[in-house]
């Protein structure tokens, strides 16, 4: 069960775009849905809706006739308090919504690692961060990814449907600053990802990070593991570059907590 029909939300942002090539393959369509325009769609593997997570009319339409949703759409850094609650809070709560009308039984959820930014490398001590440790949010885009996880765990509990948080470190091309040596999932791990949360491994509920197996990386894998999930990449080969500038220790403010420079960003001040 991988999904035969994949709604994917937030289509036209940074990780949907990644995605499409790499979530593509025989017998699947990609419903994209975002309030942006997308020119380029493939017929033969993709339909577009085009709308908002805000606007709860059109959620429900592209939910109906899916098998599961990939949740990305809404606000992926710091925003005003409104902003938050609108797009990233009422948007999920409208997905969810959808999918009990709609009988779709999967739900894989973009959470981050901002919401459980102040956690420190301290704090873990000799073990790795587990997946599920309690939220503590560096702002209030974090403090938007912890609701949305709790909405996740109140939609599996009530409805049954199957979820998966994914607590996205950095989904970039490449680690986008040094910080990214621990926080990076590549490009392919991330599909890796989202098909093992597509998986029958990943029935119930779980809350898993996401990151590829970095070499500097001190956030739990055994949560990944358990669904499936076996990363490939690693952003060592990212190290001699990165670390010209920086050194690597975790006295550095910005490696000692999880959400690095989240933490200090002014809260609702948009970045
Ligand atoms: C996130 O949650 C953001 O969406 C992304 O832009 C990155 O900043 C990432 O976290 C990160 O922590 O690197």
């Amino acid at each position: 069960d991988t999904a035969s029909r994949l709604l994917i939300t937030g289509a036209a942002g940074n990780m949907g775009k990644m995605l499409r090539p790499l979530l593509r393959k025989p017998g699947r369509t990609l419903r994209l849905f975002d309030i942006a325009d997308i020119t380029d769609i493939d017929p033969a593997h993709e339909e577009f809706v085009q709308g908002s997570v805000t606007d709860r009319a059109a959620v429900t339409a592209a939910v109906d006739g899916v098998d599961a949703v990939l949740h990305l759409g809404g606000l992926s850094t710091e925003d005003s308090w409104e902003n938050i609650l609108s797009v990233n809070v009422d948007g999920t709560q409208a997905v969810f919504e959808a999918a009990v009308a709609h009988g779709v039984t999967r739900v894989i959820a973009a959470s981050s690692n901002h919401a459980v930014g102040f956690w420190t490398h301290a704090e873990a001590g000799s073990n790795p961060l587990p997946g599920d440790v309690s939220p503590r949010p560096d702002g209030f885009y974090g403090w938007s990814k912890a609701a949305v996880e709790a909405l996740g765990r109140l939609y599996h509990d009530r409805f049954g449907i199957d979820v998966v948080n994914l607590r996205i470190g950095s989904s970039f091309d490449r680690p986008p600053n040094y910080r990214g040596l621990a926080s990076w999932m590549s490009p392919a791990d991330t599909a890796r990802l989202i098909e093992a949360a597509l998986s029958d491994s990943a029935k119930g509920f779980h809350t898993v990070w996401g990151i590829s197996r970095n070499t500097r990386s001190w956030w739990s894998a055994a949560e990944g593991a358990a669904i499936g999930y076996e990363p490939q990449d690693d952003a060592e080969v990212f190290a001699d570059e990165f670390l010209a500038d920086h050194e690597w220790t975790f006295d550095d403010p910005i490696l000692q907590r999880v959400g690095g420079a989240f933490c200090d960003h002014p809260l609702g001040q948009r970045m």
